[in-house]
């Protein structure tokens, strides 16, 4: 919603601000590229269930050590292999996912071994998990990648949302 122009004037001024403005960022965007700035490329792994703000804060905190952030989404079908059976199907979990600001890419989770060659398919710099996976991967992505955990978001998880409403 462009703001009405100050008093005095016109439309076409104003206009002629905002295109210089705009002008200016761009080629600023450019100047940084050609300093030769790569993008830094984050990823992360999760059924992401029952959506809430335990995840989204580690969306953010994922897309804050990047440029670029890759979730990887548990299948249906590697969810029933992690003894999880998720409310929303992965079609659904994917949709909302992709509604994030801090998402850039959603893609599927079929084993536990496809980590390294998603962080090679996807040129990624940084794994980040929460800190209840803390040492589980370094092995796995050691010399490929920084592995990061985060702490976790205390006192909400999909388990206790369910526990709840079976309770309310
Ligand atoms: N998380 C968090 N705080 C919470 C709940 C979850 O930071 N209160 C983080 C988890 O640590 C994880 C991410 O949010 O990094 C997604 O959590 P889940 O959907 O529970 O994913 P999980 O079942 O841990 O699957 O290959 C790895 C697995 O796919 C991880």
């Amino acid at each position: 919603m462009l703001s009405r122009p100050p008093p005095g004037r016109t439309v076409r001024g104003s206009c002629e601000i905002i295109t210089a403005a705009f002008r200016v960022s761009v080629r600023g965007c450019a100047d940084l590229t050609s300093l030769g700035t790569t993008m830094k490329r984050v990823i992360t792994y999760g059924t992401y269930d029952l959506l809430h703000y335990g995840h989204i804060e580690l969306l953010r905190r994922a897309k804050a050590l990047g440029d670029y952030l890759v979730v990887v989404l548990s299948s249906d079908e590697f969810n029933a292999g992690k003894g999880k059976k998720a409310y929303f199907s992965y079609e659904e979990r994917k949709a909302m996912l992709e509604a994030i600001r801090y998402v850039d890419l959603v893609v599927p989770e079929l084993t536990w071994d496809q980590k390294p060659e998603d962080v090679r398919k996807y040129d990624i710099d940084v794994f980040v998990m929460g800190d209840d996976w803390t040492g589980r991967f370094d092995e796995q992505l050691s010399g490929l990648c920084k592995v990061v955990y985060l702490p976790r978001t205390p006192e909400i998880s999909t388990t206790q949302i369910k526990n709840d409403m079976q309770v309310k």
